[in-house]
């Protein structure tokens, strides 16, 4: 039986749905790490959670995307926008069960990536936003702020396609022309565990508006 809070009944154990929880932000600014930290949090209040990460460099699609990044293919611009997009859309209905049956997932790069980075090579952003209409909107965007300057100071860039710092300033235009109010913003400079300390504060909250009955609803917004 299905409750209106967006919680099931199965046998006595009433399931409540999970937040979709989406972090973003430049190269190095820390993404990667907060996710881990956060799962392991999670799990630790009691509340079931998984880490994903986009690109899923898993699948045939992810495969390309993998082959690309680190140079090995060459693609036109478009092409490879769109194989980005699809890359989340082979994992929508997955995304949806786990967040139907209770599953909190910690997305590492969603779909403002994918404009972001595609805009910042002058593709226009209204184009580049298109395939993502229809996929699973994020509950919570957190944004990892910092200049692209202090993150190159983080341990240097590696060798894939887009870690250049004059790219990753443009990068950073392109988030500032996605931003909207509902994301909450964290400044990345601070220590790791204060930055951990304010995303635990609002993903709790998150959370819990999702177990209340917040619908899920699909990009874009506005
Ligand atoms: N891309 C795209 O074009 N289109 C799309 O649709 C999607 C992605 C989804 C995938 O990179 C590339 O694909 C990416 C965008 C593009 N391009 N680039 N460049 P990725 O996500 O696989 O990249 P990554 O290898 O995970 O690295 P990252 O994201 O750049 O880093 P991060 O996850 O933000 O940071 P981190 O690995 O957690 O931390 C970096 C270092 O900083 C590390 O040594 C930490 O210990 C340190 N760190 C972290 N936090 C702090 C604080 N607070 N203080 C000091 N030091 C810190
Ligand atoms: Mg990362």
């Amino acid at each position: 039986m299905a409750s209106n809070l967006n919680c099931s009944i199965e046998g006595n154990k009433k399931e409540c749905r999970g937040a979709l929880i989406v972090l973003e932000g430049l190269d190095r600014s820390g993404k990667s790490s907060q996710c881990s930290r956060l799962v392991s949090y999670l799990e630790g209040q009691g509340i079931h959670a998984e880490l994903w990460r986009f690109p899923d460099r898993t699948t045939n699609v992810g495969q390309m995307l993998s082959a690309y990044l680190t140079n090995a293919s060459q693609l036109d611009d478009h092409t490879i926008h769109l194989l980005f997009s699809a890359n989340r859309w082979e994992k929508r209905s997955l995304m949806e069960n786990k967040l139907k049956t209770g599953t909190t997932l910690i997305v590492d790069r969603y779909s403002y990536s994918g404009v972001a980075f595609s805009a910042a090579k002058g593709l226009d952003i209204q184009w580049c936003k298109a395939p993502e209409i229809g996929l699973l909107a994020p509950d919570l965007v957190a944004y990892l702020d910092i200049s692209p300057e202090k993150a190159a100071e983080r341990g240097g860039y590696g060798n894939e396609r887009y870690e250049k710092l004059e790219f990753q300033k443009k990068v950073a235009e392109s988030y500032r022309a996605l931003h909207d109010v509902s994301w909450k913003v964290v400044d990345a400079c601070q220590p790791i565990e204060d930055v951990e300390k304010e995303l635990q504060e609002v993903v709790v909250d998150c959370v819990t508006e999702c177990h209340k009955g917040k619908p899920i609803s699909t990009l874009w917004y506005q």
